[in-house]
């Protein structure tokens, strides 16, 4: 059995993008979404520019780790006139290709003035992009569409952050029928509690992957420690029919800051995936490292499944009454 620490495996050339690779001046480049268009890997990346506001960009690479063309012109770039919840930029995009319409649905957090927020769009080109607006209110963030429908209900992963007991953050899941309206709102996976690597504040990182097994789901864990927070990732995987049933969940993270990278940035001790790439067996994981630069892991779809199910502590409980 391989370890944890063995599971993903960061690229040597890494970080494979940095801001010194924009065609303009800006902060910090991190936090992309990816996909796949035509034999292209596609990624949506973060870039926050010297006045702290974030906007994205595209990037394109025939084999996803090198020779990225990043657009000359700027992306996706928000909109506070239309959309005033934008009005301090566009952050974390999470891509999901939608089976049935041809089409990209993008989940981001727009930063409104009553904090961040869930906004949606769409594309079938990353050059236009259609807004469906805001469609959770704040604090809200970390959320991903499935790219099929239940029942005939899309469904969204997304993490509210209550001030209920303290600023505790779980990740919950919500239903539409149509992308813009929102209900049935439940909790799925809920962060635990005291010294755990996940205790308080957990959010979904690429959006859900379709297995034989179940939906996987990658998640980031903060832990409070006297030096500021720590961002790592663990595993937990979905029932296939009903993504509200969690089927298993491991105890020990898989992945946390380590290389200089990841731990020295603009936010130490970070590292923040908003995107994944399989190919046949073959995953490759984007991730933000200390909210700087972008960094890329692979791993083996089969080893993560493997691993997961030898390492399943989840009891089957619902998080819920
Ligand atoms: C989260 C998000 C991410 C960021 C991370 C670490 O709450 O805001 O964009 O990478 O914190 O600062």
């Amino acid at each position: 059995m391989v370890e944890p620490k063995e599971l993903f495996r960061r690229h040597e050339g890494n970080p494979i993008i940095t801001v010194k690779d924009l065609p303009y001046p800006a902060n910090s480049v991190f936090n992309a979404g990816a996909t796949r268009v035509g034999d292209e890997t596609l990624l949506l990346m973060r870039v926050e520019d010297r006045r702290g506001i974030s906007h994205l960009t595209v990037a394109r690479s025939r084999n996803g780790v090198g020779n990225w063309h990043i657009d000359k012109q700027l992306g996706m770039m928000p909109n506070p006139e239309t959309y005033p919840e934008e009005i301090w930029g566009i952050e974390d995009p999470r891509i999901t290709c939608l089976d049935e319409q041809e089409r990209w649905a993008i989940a981001y957090t727009a930063y409104s003035e009553c904090g961040p927020l869930v906004s949606l769009a769409t594309t079938s080109d990353f050059k236009e992009f259609t807004r469906l607006g805001p469609v959770l209110p704040p604090d809200n963030k970390d959320a991903a569409l499935f790219p099929v429908r239940f029942l005939g209900r899309w469904a969204m992963i997304h993490r509210p952050a209550s001030g209920f007991r303290g600023v505790d953050a779980h990740i919950w899941i919500s239903f539409s029928p149509d992308l813009k309206h929102w209900g049935d709102h439940r909790m799925l996976i809920p962060a635990r509690k005291g010294a755990w690597w996940d205790a308080k504040k957990i959010g979904l990182s690429p959006p859900p992957l379709k297995t034989n097994a179940g939906w996987l789901i990658l998640y980031h864990g903060v832990r409070m420690t006297a030096s500021g927070a720590i961002y790592r990732l663990g595993l937990a995987l979905l029932d296939l029919e009903d993504p509200r049933r969690v089927m298993a969940r491991s105890d020990d993270w898989v992945f946390g800051p380590e290389k200089d990278y990841e731990l020295f940035g603009d936010v130490g001790k970070v590292v923040f995936p908003c995107g994944w790439v399989i190919e046949g067996d073959h995953i490759r994981l984007y991730y933000g490292g200390a909210d700087k630069c972008l960094a890329l892991a692979t791993a083996n779809l089969s080893e993560l499944l493997a691993w997961l199910k030898e390492h399943n502590s989840y009891s089957g409980r619902l998080p819920y009454p």
